[in-house]
């Protein structure tokens, strides 16, 4: 997947791209990021890339043309690799990023290749959105004094799903329970920690019994502490009996 980033300060990726999963798959040729750096077509002695904002106030807002050209320049190496990438701006305006759009955006960028703009300052100027911009993208809501942090954490929750990224070992949970369930509680040595006791089914050896004592404390996790989650799912009988026990057991599993 081809990924190219418009950012002021493409030093803060080497913190993406040197270590884990995505250095590998960076080294592996799976994953390429591109920087493109409008300080490089700023105005003036100074390559002046803000200004102040219209109607007054504090800040500053990033000017138009060196953020077009930073564009242009990506759209032209895209171009190079038959890609037709999106625009993304990474902005808490946008619509919140979730594990099922994760998931889709892995596939289809693929095919496409991604553009992720990165603002500073008070952010950039509204008609470059309109312009140039495909999606707005939030990572939740906060406010960062950039969107490089959430553009390294799109690209890093896109590059898990990157067939052959992950080792052996690591799953990226295919099963459709990834997007729908928060996890369930993991557990190793020793079986017993300062009174602290690992659940005695996961000692078991019964596959059957942990696997579906995994799945019931996804489901008392996620009513218990993300009940809003429930609502994008079609409960069966027996979940549903499992959260409708939720309170008097107190077995929540949280
Ligand atoms: C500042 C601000 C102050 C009061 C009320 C709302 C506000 N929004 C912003 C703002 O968007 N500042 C930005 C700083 C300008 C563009 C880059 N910055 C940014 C991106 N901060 N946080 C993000 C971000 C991006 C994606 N997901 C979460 C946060």
């Amino acid at each position: 997947m081809w990924i190219g980033v418009v950012t002021l300060f493409p030093e803060m990726f080497a913190a993406l791209t040197g270590h884990g999963v995505i250095g590998r798959a960076v080294q592996q040729g799976l994953l390429e990021l591109q920087m493109f750096n409008p300080r490089e077509h700023g105005q003036g002695a100074y390559r002046r890339v803000d200004d102040r904002p219209y109607g007054g106030g504090p800040g500053m807002v990033m000017m138009i043309e060196p953020l077009l050209q930073s564009l242009q320049e990506a759209r032209a190496q895209a171009q190079e690799r038959s890609l037709r990438p999106w625009v993304v701006y990474m902005s808490p305006q946008g619509r919140l990023l979730r594990q099922a759009q994760v998931k889709a955006w892995s596939q289809e960028h693929q095919r496409l290749g991604l553009i992720l703009l990165c603002g500073r300052y008070e952010g950039i100027d509204e008609r470059l959105i309109e312009m140039a911009v495909d999606a707005e993208c939030s990572i939740g809501d906060y406010v960062l004094s950039g969107g490089e942090l959430p553009a390294m954490v799109l690209v890093d929750a896109l590059t898990r799903w990157l067939p052959g990224a992950l080792g052996h070992g690591e799953s990226a949970q295919e099963d459709s329970f990834s997007e729908v369930w928060l996890d369930c509680p993991h557990y190793t040595r020793p079986p017993s920690f300062q009174g602290h006791e690992v659940p005695a089914v996961l000692l078991s050896g019964h596959h059957a019994e942990v696997a579906a004592w995994r799945h019931r404390q996804r489901v008392l996790r996620t009513a218990s502490r993300r009940p809003d989650l429930l609502s994008a799912v079609e409960l069966s009988a027996q979940e549903r009996g499992w959260i409708a026990g939720m309170v008097e057991d107190h077995t929540d599993g949280a």
